[in-house]
């Protein structure tokens, strides 16, 4: 059973080591919305939402999401009796359209709060089956092919199972083709466009099929499937499907047309994880591969993230990159680290997120914050 009586939202700021560049922006400075919520015993489970700070990737960012759950999600939740926090998500969808995000950030946290309660890990609750999980990096857009290679050598080196090259007409082909032909056939590579393409502009496209990628990811538009069943049949390269799928109809969608081979979950686009789960068994029953996507979450996020990965079918490296990658310092002990084969263990043996959340440093990070309780 989960009862939660109170939640209170918080806006931190964290500086990322680098830059990041996608095609439709550059983020250095994540402004990063979390939820705490608690129950009438006084236990609590912290949780993240992943909005951004600007709608470029999907339509919600983290002022929308404040809002949002104020507004309508707390309302819902708060004071409620559930059996169990797969209740939660089907409750907030009657009458309240979108927000995934600001739904998942609550949703997630319960699951948390739940496995808490249970004694059991995150990675437990959610029904995970492995005690770690391989993980990749996502490589923003650089400003040569040459940086490019340095920093996808460097990944490899370090232990990554997986490089990721973000793209965008004119930094496509030239850049992808400088770190095949340095890093050789073999390399794990794929690549991100994050909408840049049209099927107009899709000839590029089929040219990276000669570069063996393992597969391009949402090359045209995000709320897509059709014209990417189109591009599908052009391309040998797997398309594999990202901002596109917002719930498990779209993942039958996507299913049915062809418009993809392989799915990214990230659990907050899809509104928490009972919709993850729920397109993680569909893709399985039909073969499809999936994997989990990265928001440039702060270490409370990864440890949902790195729950999430644990289920069978992420068979592929997901975007779950250690603190180290984003941080000079987590808000999470231990930190989340990776081995040099690309290693992350998920904490099995620890009750919730199986981390320290480090409350003195988020109340440095804080910039914002409102308690929200059952009036
Ligand atoms: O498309 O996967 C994406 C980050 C922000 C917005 C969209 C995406 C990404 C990433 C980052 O690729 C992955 C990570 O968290 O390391
Ligand atoms: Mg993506």
């Amino acid at each position: 059973m989960v009862r939660i009586e109170g939640l209170t939202l918080r806006e931190i700021s964290m500086t990322l080591k680098e830059p990041f560049q996608i095609s439709s922006g550059t983020t250095t400075q994540r402004r990063i919305l979390l939820v705490e919520i608690e129950d009438a015993d006084g236990v609590r489970a912290w949780g993240e939402c992943t909005a951004g700070e600007i709608p470029n990737y999907g339509p919600e960012t983290i002022d929308t999401a404040w809002l949002a759950i104020r507004d309508w999600v707390a309302p819902r939740v708060l004071g409620h009796t559930w059996d169990g926090p797969e209740e939660i998500q089907p409750a907030l969808e009657v009458n309240f359209r979108g927000h995934n995000m600001a739904k998942a950030a609550v949703e997630m946290a319960a699951w948390a709060l739940a496995a808490e309660i249970e004694g059991v890990s995150l990675s437990k609750k959610l029904g995970g089956t492995r005690d770690r999980i391989r993980v990749g990096i996502s490589l923003g857009i650089q400003k040569s092919p040459a940086a490019l290679v340095e920093k996808a050598r460097a990944a490899l080196d370090r232990g990554y199972r997986k490089v990721k090259i973000k793209i965008k007409p004119g930094s496509d082909i030239e850049y992808v083709s400088a770190v095949r032909a340095a890093l050789g056939p073999d390399a794990p590579l794929m690549a991100d466009a994050n909408n840049a393409y049209t099927l107009e502009t899709a000839d590029r496209l089929e040219e990276l099929d000669e570069l063996g990628l393992i597969m391009i990811e949402q090359p045209l538009a995000w709320d897509d499937l059709v014209r990417h069943a189109e591009l599908q049949k052009r391309l040998l390269t797997p398309i594999c499907l990202d901002e596109s799928i917002t719930s498990v109809d779209r993942a039958e969608d996507m299913i049915a047309l062809g418009a993809g081979k392989i799915v990214n979950i990230k659990p907050g686009r899809v509104g928490g994880f009972l919709q993850s789960i729920a397109i993680h068994d569909v893709c399985a029953a039909h073969g499809i591969p999936v994997w989990c996507g990265g928001m440039l979450e702060s270490g409370i996020g990864r440890a949902y993230n790195v729950a999430l990965a644990s289920l069978p079918n992420f068979t592929i490296p997901g975007d779950v990159s250690p603190s180290e990658r984003y941080w000079d310092e987590d808000i999470v002990t231990p930190e989340w680290t990776m081995d040099r084969e690309g290693w992350i263990e998920v904490p099995v043996e620890r009750p919730g997120l199986g981390v320290e959340v480090d409350v003195d440093q988020i109340e440095e990070l804080t910039v914002r914050r409102e308690i929200i309780r059952l009036q």
